[in-house]
């Protein structure tokens, strides 16, 4: 019986140690200590045992017991203090290491010639007006002076959706609906920024569809002069004191008489050289503008005799070209991040 003790003793010694974890080690003491286990079996034999054995056997049976609990206990703080340096060392975190470094987003280079032409104008009083980008034919042409024949109707130069609805091929049906929400003849100073569409090829220099900035100003005794010096003004905020402006003439069928506006060239001044933005000529045209139609004043509701206007447009692509010298439109609308993280 002795014998058996020392044996079952020795056994749970040799399964403690090498149990690998705290699992392994709670099977051990069930197959030893537990109700069913070895040493419990060997207590239930000591009733085979004489009256004089048994307060012996029963002593050395309670040390042993005593000692494989206590080698347990042992090997379960080792075990549990194991685990924790385990976890501690795959948590691990390296404080020093340099941090990750979040990519921080900005705005559209359009957008930001967008805000800054907004704000130029917005400084000079200019209210900010929108409108839908599908558009009646009523607002888009009629109103402005284009009626059902003329060739900038032709159904292969806009986007129709029905006869008499299509997506806006300028900002000036916004103009339209502002003179028409009026009382006749109310002064208007503002500008109208949004999205046009035209069915163009998409290449260096197009784009079905586009941006655009158009400005209306109607009041009493508005004149060619107020215009000339109110985009001369525009043009030296927006590409510096010295730009200078050059008019040629034009035709509209929404403004009479018209005009195209060139800037002298920001990136070379005049000097050529190669300009890749100017081609070396110097100049770069970037307005349409002219004294707003008769027809298009008495069309929204205003009395050409006892107001006039200036109106004038402009693409919000090619302002951004030129004042970036970037040589090709479609980059605007890829959004590849190296191109979008020079601005
Ligand atoms: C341009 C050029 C010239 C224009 C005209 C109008 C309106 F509605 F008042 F008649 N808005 N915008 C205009 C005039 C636009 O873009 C090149």
């Amino acid at each position: 019986m002795e014998h058996k003790i020392e044996e079952l003793r020795a056994a749970a010694d040799s399964e403690i140690k090498v149990a690998a974890d705290l699992k392994e080690l709670d099977n051990v003491r069930v197959k030893f200590l537990g109700k069913k286990g070895e040493l419990t079996n060997l207590l239930r034999g000591m009733s085979q045992l004489s009256a004089e054995d048994r307060p012996r056997v029963g002593k050395i049976v309670n040390e042993a017991r005593a000692d494989i609990e206590n080698l347990i206990a042992v090997k379960n703080s080792e075990l549990k203090e194991k685990a924790l340096q385990d976890k501690l060392a795959s948590e691990k975190i390296d404080v020093t290491l340099p941090g990750r470094k979040i990519q921080r987003g900005h705005l559209h280079p359009l957008t930001l010639t967008l805000n800054r032409v907004k704000e130029i104008f917005i400084n000079m009083g200019y209210a900010v007006e929108e409108g839908p980008e599908v558009e009646l034919d009523l607002y888009n042409f009629e109103a402005l002076n284009l009626p059902k024949d003329h060739p900038a109707r032709d159904a292969q130069d806009s986007f129709y959706i029905t006869e008499n609805i299509l997506l806006r091929t300028q900002t000036s049906p916004v103009q339209a609906r502002t003179m028409q929400k009026n009382p006749p003849n109310t002064p208007i100073r503002m500008i109208a920024p949004g999205r046009v569409y035209r069915r163009d090829d998409f290449d260096a220099s197009h784009s079905p569809m586009f941006t655009q900035i158009e400005g209306l100003v109607i009041d009493e005794k508005i004149t060619f002069g107020d215009l000339v010096g109110t985009l001369d003004f525009f043009c030296k905020e927006m590409f510096g004191k010295d730009t200078k402006i050059r008019l040629r003439p034009s035709f509209f069928p929404f403004t009479e008489p018209s005009t195209e506006v060139d800037v002298n060239c920001p990136i070379c001044h005049g000097k050529g050289g190669g300009c890749k933005v100017c081609h070396d000529s110097g100049w770069l045209e970037i307005l349409g503008a002219g004294e707003v139609h008769p027809r298009v004043l008495e069309m929204s509701g205003y009395d050409p005799k006892k107001v006039s206007g200036y109106a004038f447009g402009m693409g919000v692509e090619r302002l951004t070209m030129i004042k970036y010298a970037i040589d090709d439109l479609r980059l605007f609308f890829e959004n590849d991040i190296r191109f979008l993280n020079q601005f």
